[in-house]
Formats: C-alpha cells, sequence, structure tokens
C-alpha cells in the first residue's frame, strides 16, 4: 500500500515508520520544514526508545519519505494534535484535523481510507468529517472510506504497544470498519475491533478520563492522608492488596498532551452531566499549588532561598514538555519569590541548566518527574553542592540509600 500520514509527531512518525517497516511505501507530511528536513537524512526531533534505529532504517531503504504537502496514496492516516480550545469549557479544537482533510481532499480518489487518529471529540467523524467528503460529491462506505482509529500507544512505550494493545477502528459505516481493519493487519497484533466511530471516539476518551480520575483520587488521599498523619503511599499499597483495587500514584499534577486534554472534550460535550470529570480535572490541576504550599511549608525562615527542580518533562524518561505540572511549579515558585532552577537530563530548554549549576547552594531539590536518573544519585555529591540537603520527592523515585547525606521527604512523610 502507498500510505499518507499527515503530522509527524509523537504519534504520526512513528505510525509512519511502522507501516514502512513492515513494507509500505510511506509519505509523511508535516508543516515544519525542519523536521521533514531531519526525516528525510533518517533522523528524528522526539525522543522514544527504537525510534531512531527504525527511522533510519526505513529511511535507507527509500520506505519513508517526507514532504510538506500530501502526495496520492492508497490510504491517509491522520495524526495532528488535537489542542483545547480557549474556551470556557476548553472544548476540542479540530481545526488541525480539518486542515488535514482539506489538505488530502484533492488527491482523494475512489476507494481511498482516511483515517484520523488524532484523539477527537464524540461525534467528530460522524458531525464533521463525513460532511466535508460528502461536500466533495464522495459516498462514504462506497467511494470513499472514513474511519476513526484513536491511537493509544504509551510514550515511552510506543514502538511496542502499537504492535501489541488492541486497536480500536471506529468506521462512518461497517464497510468503512471493514476496510481501515484491514490496514492496521499489516502490523498489529493485538486485537482489531471494529465499532462505529462515535464509539470510538468516546471510548479513547474515557480511557484517558479514567485515568485522569483515578490519579485524582491518589492526589486527594494525599491531602487528606496529610492532614490526618497518614502514609498515604502505605495506604495505597495497602487498599491495592485487594484483588480488585488498583489506585494510581499522587504527584504534582497530570500532564502530557493526553490526560490533561482529553477529559475536557468529554466535558465540553455535556458539561451539565460530566461533573465527576471536571471535579477530578481540578484536583489535578490543584497539585502544583499543593506542592509550592509544601515547599514554603518546608522553607519557612530560610534566608533568600533557591528551590531546584528536578525534572521539566511531564512524566519520567520522556522529552516531552506539553501540559507539564513542572512549568506550573516552577512560576508559582517564583512569582512567590524564590531563586528556581530546573535540571532535566531529558529536554533541551532555556531554563535548563546542569546538574552543578542547578543545585549550587540550593535549599531544597524538589523532584517533579521520575527520570530513571533521578533514582541513582549521588547523594553524598549532591549534598555537599546543596546550602542544605533536603529534597521533596513529589515521585516517590528517589531509591532509599543507608545513612544518605541527603534528607528525602515524600507525600508520605511530609508531617
Ligand atoms: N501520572 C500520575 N500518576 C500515575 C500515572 C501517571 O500522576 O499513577 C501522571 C504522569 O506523571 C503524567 C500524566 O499522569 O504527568 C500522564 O502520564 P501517563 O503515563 O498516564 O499517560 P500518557 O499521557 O503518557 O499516555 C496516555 C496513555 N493512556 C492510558 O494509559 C489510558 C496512552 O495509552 C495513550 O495513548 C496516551 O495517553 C494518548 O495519546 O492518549
Amino acid at each position: 500500500m502507498n500510505i499518507c500520514v499527515i503530522g509527524l509527531g509523537y504519534i504520526g512518525l512513528p505510525t509512519a515508520a511502522m507501516f514502512a517497516h513492515h513494507g509500505h511505501q510511506v509519505y509523511g507530511v508535516d508543516t515544519r520544514r525542519e523536521v521533514v528536513e531531519l526525516i528525510n537524512k533518517g533522523l528524528i526531533h522526539i525522543e522514544e526508545p527504537g525510534l531512531s534505529e527504525l527511522v533510519s532504517d526505513v529511511s535507507l531503504h527509500g520506505l519513508l519519505k517526507a514532504g510538506t504537502k500530501p502526495i496520492e496514496a492508497d490510504v491517509y492516516i491522520i495524526a495532528v494534535p488535537t489542542p483545547n480550545q480557549h474556551d470556557e469549557y476548553m472544548s476540542c479544537d479540530l481545526s488541525n484535523v480539518l486542515s488535514a482533510c482539506r489538505a488530502i481532499i484533492p488527491y482523494v480518489k475512489e476507494k481511498n481510507i482516511v483515517i484520523v487518529e488524532s484523539t477527537i471529540e464524540p461525534r467528530t467523524m460522524d458531525d464533521v468529517v463525513r460532511p466535508l467528503f460528502i461536500k466533495e460529491g464522495f459516498t462514504i462506505g462506497h467511494d470513499v472510506f472514513l474511519a476513526h482509529c484513536p491511537e493509544r500507544v504509551l510514550p515511552g512505550n510506543i514502538l511496542n504497544e502499537l504492535v501489541y494493545n488492541n486497536r480500536l477502528i471506529g468506521g462512518v459505516t461497517s464497510k468503512c470498519s471493514k476496510v481501515a481493519s484491514n490496514v492496521y493487519r499489516s502490523f498489529v497484533k493485538g486485537e482489531i475491533i471494529e465499532t462505529e466511530a462515535k464509539t470510538a471516539e468516546l471510548s479513547k476518551l474515557m480511557e484517558n478520563t479514567y485515568r485522569d480520575i483515578n490519579i485524582a483520587i491518589a492526589n486527594e488521599l494525599t491531602k487528606i492522608c496529610h492532614e490526618l498523619e497518614i502514609n498515604v503511599l502505605d495506604v495505597i499499597e495497602m487498599a491495592n492488596k485487594h484483588p480488585r483495587v488498583n489506585i494510581h500514584s499522587p504527584g504534582p499534577g497530570v500532564g502530557g498532551h493526553c490526560l490533561a486534554v482529553d477529559p475536557y472534550f468529554i466535558y465540553s460535550k455535556t458539561p451539565h452531566l460530566a461533573n465527576l470529570i471536571k471535579v477530578a480535572r481540578d484536583t489535578n490541576n490543584s497539585m502544583p499549588d499543593y506542592v509550592v504550599e509544601q515547599v514554603e511549608n518546608l522553607l519557612d525562615g530560610v534566608n533568600e532561598p533557591k528551590v531546584s527542580i528536578f525534572g521539566l518533562s511531564y512524566k519520567g524518561n520522556v522529552d516531552d514538555i506539553r501540559e507539564s505540572p513542572s512549568l506550573q511549579v516552577f512560576k508559582l515558585l517564583r512569582s512567590s519569590g524564590y531563586t528556581v532552577s530546573i535540571y532535566d537530563p531529558h529536554v533541551e530548554h532555556h531554563l535548563c541548566e546542569t546538574l552543578e549549576t542547578c543545585i549550587k547552594d540550593s535549599d531544597l531539590i524538589v523532584v517533579l518527574t521520575d527520570h530513571n536518573e533521578f533514582k541513582t544519585l549521588d547523594h553524598k555529591k549532591i549534598a555537599s553542592c546543596m546550602r542544605s540537603p533536603l529534597v521533596l520527592d513529589t515521585k516517590n523515585c528517589i531509591t532509599p540509600q543507608f545513612n544518605s547525606e541527603l534528607e528525602i521527604i515524600n507525600f508520605g512523610n511530609m508531617f
């Protein structure tokens, strides 16, 4: 098959490379010229285990090429960002999806398949994408096939999950589902499940919403335990010993382009009904303030305090800083008058410093991201650079060491 993938980001690029690796001729499209140039040299612009080798290989074999404009293909896969709009309900901004559809329409021919992988609000395929193609004279399910096949892969484990995760195929008609399923059969080893487009849309959103609500329970429990002087990490561990309980881990908030964004796509469609979803979002959004409160308590009375943030990305071992709670904590601390430095071995950003300059004369390290590098820190060396060797580990990721020179506080022992 000739496959044209629109959007070469965290989802589009691995997907394009995976299809190419399975023998398809893939053409990737991105509006960012620098990204296109890198990919055409067999290089990549994001951090994801195994991706660099895969792209280099398929590029060398001429199976993956990139450009800034679509070309004719058998299958079009749209994997562009769908951020929140800046409206009262933070609804889904479909403008990138619509631009992508409009960009491919001049190239779409009879029997082509158009798949939207981007996360979209419920009913988008039926109410927004379908009419665009009908307007162009296509009969859906007969001369063009439309489906929503939501991406469900976990950043950090994308190449593995692309192959082994179950895949939802939401056709606009049942014929569309059948045709789109065949596209993924070339590499998916998980179950391929055909359903309606609107069901696939809402199922995808609910997966991330479920996780967001679960994390909100852990975060709320953290505050409750703090007040009652009970170790929240122990409580979660004990509760999770029950065979049907799986409370997630508390932390400084929920970031990334998925959990912090997608629940609003349900909320904005039905704000009068989505109460729990909204409260969970608010709870998770309150965590950076909670972290700052703890910092204030720990540094009360310290003269001209310096705080060192460890981790700018939204989660461990990735370079993605979208919606990262760390940025929020950084801004809040700065506006409260602290001197703040940041160290992140995975992120290239003007705010990041080297480990040495970040911790120099620091009064407190606040760990906000569970990068592997933070698990095995040299406690003695770190403590010797700081003004006072205090660490607030909001991700509970620093491995305790016997006779450690660092005093490590986490959400379980803050009282
Ligand atoms: N987090 C916690 N506590 C936890 C787990 C996560 O505070 O117990 C935080 C993380 O630190 C991070 C945020 O939540 O800030 C999100 O991280 P994540 O690892 O839960 O998820 P993402 O956003 O990297 O990927 C999610 C995945 N969805 C689910 O697991 C249901 C992935 O499978 C989706 O494909 C992806 O969203 C997406 O693109 O929608």
